[in-house]
């Protein structure tokens, strides 16, 4: 019997990439029941990843996984931050947004951050990892790959922003990336663990 884990987001594109960095690993992966919705209270992106994860966990009394991540920009004093998702009602609405609140100031630098967060069916803490991405914010959006503000990250070292490069690329480079690099060899030997304690 392979182990299960739930994937607790609501956000579509951020599903697929979710699925798409566990994809090797020997489990079953559930979506979150929909009806779940799990207030972000936290103050850090580490507290909400936990948060959801632990709650969710709590809810469906299974393993569960949760991600909690955002664009903070120099300009901005690190705005969105936290309050990435809450910064509109639709990605484009976002993207205008932020752009707005730009204008024409010159320094575009800006990181994404991500919080990956594995609760036990308890609704305890198992792993917790953090993922960066450095780049910057361009005036127009360009690319049609991905999520979020992804048509405006533009990373140099690739001349491409997130949106332009192949799903495979942004994987291997982005914050949630970097996040799942020290996540997954930690979360295999938990599943290692929870497959011998059944059989
Ligand atoms: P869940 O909480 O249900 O997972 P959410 O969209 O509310 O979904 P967050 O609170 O973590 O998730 O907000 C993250 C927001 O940051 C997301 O809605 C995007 O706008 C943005 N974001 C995060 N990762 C991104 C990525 O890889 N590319 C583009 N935008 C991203």
């Amino acid at each position: 019997m392979k182990p299960i884990i739930v994937v607790a987001t609501g956000n579509p594109g951020k599903l697929q990439e979710l699925q798409d960095h566990l994809q090797g690993l020997d489990c079953e992966l559930r979506l979150k029941p929909p009806e779940v919705e799990v207030e972000e209270t936290g103050t850090t992106f580490e507290e909400n990843a936990c948060l959801k994860a632990s709650q969710v966990a709590m809810i469906t009394g299974q393993w569960t996984i949760a991600d909690d991540s955002g664009l903070a920009v120099e300009a901005l004093n690190g705005a969105p931050g936290i309050y990435s998702a809450r910064y509109g009602d639709t990605d484009v609405q976002r993207i205008e947004r932020l752009l707005a609140e730009l204008g024409n100031e010159l320094d575009r630098q800006g990181q994404f951050l991500c919080a990956v967060a594995v609760a036990r069916p308890d609704g305890s803490i198992a792993i917790v990892t953090e993922g960066v991405c450095v780049g910057e914010i361009l005036r127009q959006p360009r690319g049609s790959h991905g999520f979020g503000y992804d048509p405006i990250f533009y990373v140099p070292a690739h001349h491409q922003t997130f949106a332009e490069m192949t799903p495979a690329l942004k994987r291997s480079i982005s914050h949630r990336g970097q996040a799942f690099q020290l996540l997954l060899p930690r979360l295999q030997s938990i599943l290692v663990e929870i497959t011998g304690g059944l059989s």
